[in-house]
């Protein structure tokens, strides 16, 4: 029987045998990779655990937290905050930062996170997910401690040192980098550990199936509408083939079906809210979902630029997203470019 590699020992192989990553960056990750077996089986319990419906409480964001919004982000927190492998933390639940308490000791890490996207679906049992993103804390003069601010959050995409989700489906499973491609690992609920179940995950260039909510249709940007009206004209139209639609309204869904099967995802910009770049967070669900998707050899744009060069100026920022088989990603930037 071939040996079951763990998420143990990939993330010591990474550390040992590649270099990849330093002990530090090894033990968060096995600490988050536990918080989301946590929050599994929270997730798991449903209304059993009487952990459905809402929390009675807004986001940042102005929408309504669920309970299961509030436990995810309580388990993160806790799971984390000890460790002394992080300088804070930052999530979608929260308006400002999290700094470790003064009662722990403090390390070189920022964790920002999603804690649990598709909060919408929660009660009707469609697969949600946790997203993360790991940066180091910048500090130009170590010789200065100064205090970690949000501005140490304010980093592009290019500079995270791991990104990665946790998807709660029929099966849940951890997909992870740390630059060295994409590795997802399935959780074994009898031995209670994520093991590796696939290596070098690799998006195909060229898709027939496109992502996007086609209710907000009317409110697109033209190139966006030129894209997907072609795809819609199928054999008949430019495309010369027929295209299928998928949109399960939980990126952590849609983004792990096009790692596994290619595709691309589109949240654009649209006329409903003008002022707002996208609706979807550049911080902890636009930067983690691409270092994923261009470690995966597909690509991820705002429509203009590559998502990853994005120079944030707040943590909650919204960006426009369009993610996955490169070539499709290529033309939908290539239509923007044109007007
Ligand atoms: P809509 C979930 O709330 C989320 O942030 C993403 O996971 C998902 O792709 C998107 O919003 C769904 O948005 O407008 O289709 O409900």
């Amino acid at each position: 029987m071939s040996s079951k590699i763990s998420l143990t020992r990939y993330l010591v192989e990474q550390q040992r045998i590649d270099g990849h990553i330093p002990s530090e960056l090894r033990l968060l990750l096995e600490v988050v990779a536990r918080a989301c077996k946590s929050i599994s089986q929270a997730v798991n319990k449903g209304a059993l655990g009487g952990v459905l419906g809402t929390a009675g409480s807004e986001n940042v964001q102005g929408e309504v937290q669920k309970k299961l919004d509030i436990i995810a982000n309580e388990v993160l927190i806790e799971a984390n905050e000890w460790g002394g492998h992080l300088a804070a933390m930052a999530s979608e639940e929260m308006d400002s930062i999290y700094v470790v308490p003064n009662r722990y000791p403090k390390g070189e890490y920022l964790l920002l996170f999603d804690p649990l996207d598709g909060s919408s679906n929660i009660d009707v049992n469609v697969s949600i997910g946790t997203i993360f993103s790991v940066l180091k804390k910048g500090n130009d003069n170590p010789t200065m401690v100064e205090p970690v601010s949000e501005k140490d959050f304010l980093q592009r995409g290019s500079q995270q040192v791991a990104a990665g989700y946790c998807v709660y489906g029929p099966q849940t499973t951890l997909v992870l980098t740390v630059g060295d491609g994409v590795a997802m690992f399935t959780l074994d609920r009898e031995q209670g550990s994520f093991v590796l179940t696939q290596e070098n995950v690799q998006i195909p260039a060229d898709t027939k199936e496109f992502a996007i909510n086609m209710s907000n249709m009317r409110h697109w940007d033209e190139p966006v509408k030129r894209y997907i009206d072609e795809c819609l004209q199928g054999k008949e139209g430019p495309r010369a083939k027929d295209f299928n639609m998928r949109w399960v309204a939980s990126m952590v869904a849609d983004v792990h079906r096009i790692l596994t099967r290619g595709g691309v995802f589109m949240y654009p910009w649209d006329k409903r809210e003008p002022n707002k770049p996208g609706k979807l967070r550049l911080m902890y669900e636009a930067n983690p979902m691409s270092w994923l998707v261009e470690q995966a050899a597909g690509a991820a744009t705002n429509g203009r630029q590559r998502i990853l060069d994005i120079q944030p100026t707040s943590l909650h920022e919204r960006v426009s997203v369009i993610l996955g088989s490169k070539n499709e990603v290529e033309r939908v930037t290539a239509y923007h470019a044109k007007v």
